[in-house]
This record gives C-alpha cells, sequence and structure tokens, in this order.
C-alpha cells in the first residue's frame, strides 16, 4: 500500500515506513552506473522536448534553472538492491514548474527522464506530477554532493530509486510509453516498492510498453 503524503507549512512529508524486503543499512550509501560527470555551468542546459505542446523545444540554462521556484520535501527512497535510506530533506523546483513553463501535448501520458552518458528512466505522467516528486538541487540544506546527483537530480520517492535520475539533463515528453536504462535491463516498468515491483517478469498487461 502506497503512503500517506502531508504538506506541512509549505514542507511535503512523505509518510516514512520500511516497504517490503527493505532494509536500513549503516551509512548512505550512493550507487550509480559508471562515472561522475563534471558540471560544465556554461554549457550545461535541460531540454523539454518530444510531444510538447507547442511542438517546440524548451531549452533551460543554468542561470534560468538557478532562479526557479523551489519547494522542500522530506522523503525516504528506496533502492532495488534493497536498502533504504530515510529521511531525506530535499530542496529544488517542482515538476509543475517545468511543466507550466514548457507544457507538454494534451496527449502526454509518460516521460522520459534524461541524464548525462544517456542515462533515463521512464515514468508516468502521474509519477511525475505527485507530490512527492522533485528535481533537487539540494539534500539536507546543502548542494547535492557530485556523485549524489549535482547539479541536479529528480526524485521520485514513491519509486525504486533507479527511477531518481542523478546529473539530469532534460524531460522527453511521449505520446507511447518507451522503456528507459534499467528497464530495458529486465527491472520493473513501473517501479512501486510497496508492491515490490523489482522485475519486468513480474509485469501485468498494460504496466509495460507492448
Ligand atoms: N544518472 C544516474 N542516475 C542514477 C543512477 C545511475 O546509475 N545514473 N543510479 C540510480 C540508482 S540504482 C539508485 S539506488 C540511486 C542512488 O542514489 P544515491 O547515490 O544518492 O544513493 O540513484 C539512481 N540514479
Ligand atoms: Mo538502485
Amino acid at each position: 500500500m502506497a503512503q500517506d503524503t502531508r504538506s506541512v507549512r509549505g514542507v511535503i512529508v512523505e509518510e516514512s515506513r520500511l516497504p517490503p524486503g527493505q532494509y536500513v543499512p549503516r551509512g548512505r550509501p550512493v550507487i550509480h552506473y559508471g562515472r561522475v560527470p563534471e558540471f560544465k555551468p556554461q554549457s550545461w542546459d535541460f531540454r523539454v522536448f518530444g510531444a510538447t505542446a507547442s511542438g517546440e523545444e524548451h531549452c533551460f540554462t543554468w542561470s534560468d534553472f538557478e532562479l526557479l521556484p523551489r519547494t522542500t520535501v522530506i522523503a525516504d527512497f528506496h533502492c532495488v538492491t534493497k536498502f533504504s535510506l530515510m529521511a531525506n530533506e530535499w530542496r529544488g523546483v517542482a515538476p509543475a514548474t517545468i511543466m507550466a513553463a514548457a507544457p507538454p501535448d494534451p496527449g502526454v501520458r509518460h516521460v522520459m527522464i534524461w541524464a548525462e552518458y544517456g542515462y533515463s528512466a521512464n515514468l508516468r505522467m502521474s509519477d511525475l506530477s505527485a507530490p512527492g516528486t522533485l528535481f533537487a538541487m539540494e539534500l539536507d540544506e546543502k548542494p547535492l554532493s557530485p556523485d549524489r546527483g549535482y547539479p541536479l537530480r529528480i526524485v521520485v520517492p514513491h519509486l525504486y530509486a533507479w527511477k531518481s535520475v542523478k546529473w539530469v539533463r532534460g524531460i522527453e515528453y511521449l505520446l507511447e510509453d518507451r522503456r528507459g536504462f534499467w528497464e530495458e535491463r529486465g527491472y520493473h516498468n513501473i517501479a512501486d516498492p510497496w508492491s515490490e515491483q523489482r522485475y519486468s517478469y513480474q509485469e501485468e498487461p498494460g504496466e509495460g510498453p507492448p
């Protein structure tokens, strides 16, 4: 069963509970595939492309992005390898802010989140607009460290953490669902930790692209 989400003086607080099969490790593991990319503020951009309402691509520079209003989310997150990181305080830009600046075509039900080096994860539009989902620039009142995704990562705390893409560079609006990096390599298309949607062989009809 999914957890409750509350809003306390403008801060989104996800109910803290351990999903089935998860444990709280000692320390705070960092994991990713490949190397930590270098941040180059001059050439960094955030592209919103694919099925936009206007048909045009929208591009934010780092100085545009830094000026967007920020909100705070306090939430746990759950890696499919079974560790969970509890009570993270993320601060950054709500997906709704990006979608207002660069709206999707009304037919868009899915998105691909793109990162440096071509890492990607697909999300349903409903997961992107869930109250706990955030484009985070800060963790626990400090800028993200390079290995946690500096300067920008998405956090999707209600799904397994491979969907919480670090070093994000854009959103692609999709008219048809498509699998991202791990979803193509045997992981579940939806990835709900509360029902242990770990692997693609567990998918029910309708939970993944045909
Ligand atoms: N760009 C990118 N983002 C990524 C990954 C990755 O390999 N590349 N790994 C994911 C996985 S599997 C997990 S568990 C979390 C880990 O986040 P953390 O290092 O902050 O604990 O990042 C996710 N985001
Ligand atoms: Mo993970």
